[in-house]
């Protein structure tokens, strides 16, 4: 019989599951890892938006997923696409712009997809996913498919447009659609409390007739087991649906960034609440050994190392590859002018 566990909202967990969720997210804390140190040698041009800290979601919720179910993600979007089933090598070769990457090395770690498995991309534009996810949501309404949507969004995108247009037409259609709002707190620099106005996120969502719930977003056994609950209940029919996870970005915005802006007595104290630590603590709990952990830890540290290297030492595209796979528009501007 399989041990259970309690986790601090009141869930029940079984063993086996929670190593799996906890494999998870070490892998994409892992990823993480490697591409910010990637980042700041300059093997990656640029910086990188990191989930670190906020694992617990992507794992708790797209463990309860199909394969043909679908996501769409944001400028922080590698722990989903991990916790979809992206291969990371794939992404890191895209993250360092070489070939064999998810977009063939032209996306870069803002705009990875994967259709096989569901990612319909990330997304440098903030709220832009919430539209497209609903328009895949449609997409499978019209063909009779049942099919669930995930949108996975940051608190700071509630305050534009495109969230009130796509919750209402996800309403007004009844949409297979979970809006996941990562609630950790910062748009950039700013506090997202000090800019949104009314009663918040879920306010809005219920003003617009959705089901909302809050969770605890670092505790992924709580994670787990609420979103195991709405997804067939979306796939049922439901209508579209809207959770909030309450988390916090433990790095600065982006790897570039030593978020000074943050209260740093706070930001430390988060530390000690980081979803890794808190799934290792309950692990432990259930009887697993600490060998048992580190083994998990060092698989996750050496594929991504793996990963990392292999991505270091890939070839850039060729350059007559430049124009392949993008939209065509047309001549250039200045040809069409001439
Ligand atoms: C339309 C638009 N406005 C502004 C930006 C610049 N920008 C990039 S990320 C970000 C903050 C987003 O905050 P949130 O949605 O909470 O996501 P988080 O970074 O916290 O994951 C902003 C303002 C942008 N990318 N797109
Ligand atoms: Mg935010």
């Amino acid at each position: 019989m399989s041990r259970q566990a309690t986790s601090t909202d009141g869930h029940n967990i079984d063993r086996d599951r929670l190593v799996d969720l906890y494999r998870t997210m070490r892998r994409i804390r892992a990823f993480e890892e490697a591409a910010e140190k990637a980042s700041i040698t300059g093997q990656v041009g640029g910086a990188v938006h990191l989930s670190i800290g906020q694992e617990a979601i992507a794992a708790g919720v797209c463990a309860n997923l199909r394969q043909t179910d679908q996501i769409t993600t944001t400028h922080r979007g590698h722990g989903h696409c991990i916790a979809k089933g992206t291969d990371p090598g794939a992404m890191m070769l895209e993250l360092f712009g070489k070939e064999g990457g998810t977009c063939g090395g032209k996306g870069g770690s803002m705009h990875i997809a994967d259709f096989e498995v569901g990612m319909l991309g990330a997304n440098g534009v903030v709220a832009a996913g919430l539209p497209i996810a609903v328009g895949a949501a449609h997409g499978a309404k019209l063909m009779g498919e049942d099919r669930v949507v995930v949108c996975f969004f940051g608190d700071g995108a509630i305050n534009r447009g495109p969230f009130m247009e796509a919750l209402n037409w996800a309403t007004v259609f009844k949409l297979s659609v979970l809006f996941v709002c990562e609630q950790n707190g910062f748009a950039s620099t700013t506090h997202s409390d000090a800019v949104t106005g009314g009663g918040g996120a879920n306010a809005r969502a219920e003003s617009l007739g959705l089901e909302a719930h809050t969770v605890d977003g670092n505790d992924v056994a709580a994670v787990d087991a609420l979103v195991a609950d709405l997804i067939p209940r979306i796939r049922g029919g439901s209508g579209p649906m809207f959770l909030s996870a309450n988390t916090y970005r433990l790095k600065g915005h982006t790897s570039m960034d030593p978020a000074l802006y943050r209260d740093q007595d706070q930001a430390a104290a988060q530390w000690d609440v980081d979803p890794l630590i808190r799934a290792a603590d309950e692990l432990r709990r259930l009887g697993l050994a600490d060998s048992d952990l580190a083994a998990i830890d060092s698989a996750a540290t050496g594929e991504m190392s793996r990963v990392s290297e292999a991505a270091d030492a890939a070839d850039t595209p060729a350059l007559e590859h430049a124009f392949a796979d993008i939209q065509d528009v047309g001549a250039p501007v200045w040809e069409a002018q001439s």
